[in-house]
């Protein structure tokens, strides 16, 4: 390795060459978000979603110090079988190249990683935010203060139930990252379709977002991310009181156990993958594929439009 700039996976070199749209994927929900060994089978189905929508998917993470926009299938496989993948925030990106680390990127990561690589649409499961307890401990995920500084669009099903949503929409709003719901002013709550507030705007097709993001090109005005709040339809959403019920353990565990900090979520997400006996596992992947979907048609939309890059930076 000659230097710490970032690789491009020869797909996504090819589809810049050719204008084709898009995706970045995030690669945390591989190595830290979902069990072995179905991560892997999910890291594929994610990117194939993609293509199946007319994108390119670009999924991002570190190999060996080498930050990758676009890891090809032999990386992927590694970051989700490996052991001792490390969990990385935009903080660590430049330690962990320096280290030669093998890394997985979170969404703060990847949008940033993303946008540095003029890609404008981003999908993921669901976002990190403010945890509950969260006025004794801090502990408010990087995620958050990313977005705030990061053009690009994020479509996920809302922030993830085990934080205080309330607490994060309003960090949201003080951040001056935008919320717009998909076909809904509820914000969606993750494994459970209604998250349990409202929400300002509604932006009801992939055309829609792509006029968001002109707009905002056009007018050169904020330089923050766009969430696309993407809900379950609720025949798809996690029970709710198996929902309640688990989080609630899982909340007791997380305390007896004492774990803290960047372990918290992956604790949280594999204590309700394993307490629903996989329940909560499967609506985390429907999830996930519902928003790349979704996150392709909007990459190909906004490609349609005269600004494809419309949420770069004002030269
Ligand atoms: N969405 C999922 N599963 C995940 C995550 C998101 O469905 O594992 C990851 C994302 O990478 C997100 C991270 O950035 O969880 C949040 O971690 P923390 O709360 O430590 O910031
Ligand atoms: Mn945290």
């Amino acid at each position: 390795m000659t230097d710490f700039a970032i690789r491009y996976g020869e797909h996504v070199t090819r589809a810049r060459r050719d204008g084709r749209p898009l995706v970045a994927l995030e690669s945390t929900i591989i190595s830290h978000g979902l069990p072995h060994p179905d991560n892997l089978r999910v890291a594929r189905e994610i990117e194939q979603t993609v293509r199946d929508n007319g994108a390119v998917p670009a999924t991002i993470g570190m190999i060996g110090g080498e930050l990758v926009v676009g890891l090809d299938d032999d990386q992927i496989q590694h970051l989700a079988l490996a052991e001792g993948v490390a969990k990385l925030s935009v903080r660590d990106l430049a330690v962990a190249a320096a280290r030669r680390a093998d890394g997985a990127t979170t969404v703060a990561a990847t949008s940033a990683v993303a946008a540095a690589a003029e890609i404008g649409v981003f999908a993921t499961g669901g976002l990190g935010g403010v945890h509950r307890e969260a006025s004794v401990t801090f502990d408010e995920s990087a995620d958050l203060g990313t977005l705030a500084r990061t053009p690009i669009v994020v479509v996920c099903a809302g922030v993830k139930s085990i934080l205080d949503v309330g607490a994060t929409l309003e960090r949201l709003e003080t951040l001056g990252v935008a919320v717009a719901g998909y076909g809904t002013k509820r914000f969606p709550g993750f494994f459970i379709t209604d998250g349990g507030f409202d929400i300002d705007w509604q932006l009801d097709s992939p055309d829609q977002v792509a006029d968001v993001i002109r707009a905002r090109a056009d007018q050169g005005v904020g330089a923050g991310a766009l969430i696309v709040a993407n809900p379950l339809p609720t025949d798809e959403q996690l029970d709710p009181a198996l929902h309640d019920r688990t989080l609630a353990e899982g909340l007791e565990l997380l305390a007896k156990e004492h774990i803290t900090g960047k372990a918290v979520t992956p604790f949280l997400l594999s204590h309700f993958h394993e307490s629903t006996e996989g329940q909560s596992l499967a609506v985390n992947v429907r999830i996930i594929l519902r928003n790349s979907a979704l996150a392709a048609r909007i990459a190909v939309a906004s490609t349609a439009a005269p600004a494809p890059l419309g949420f770069a930076a004002p030269a």
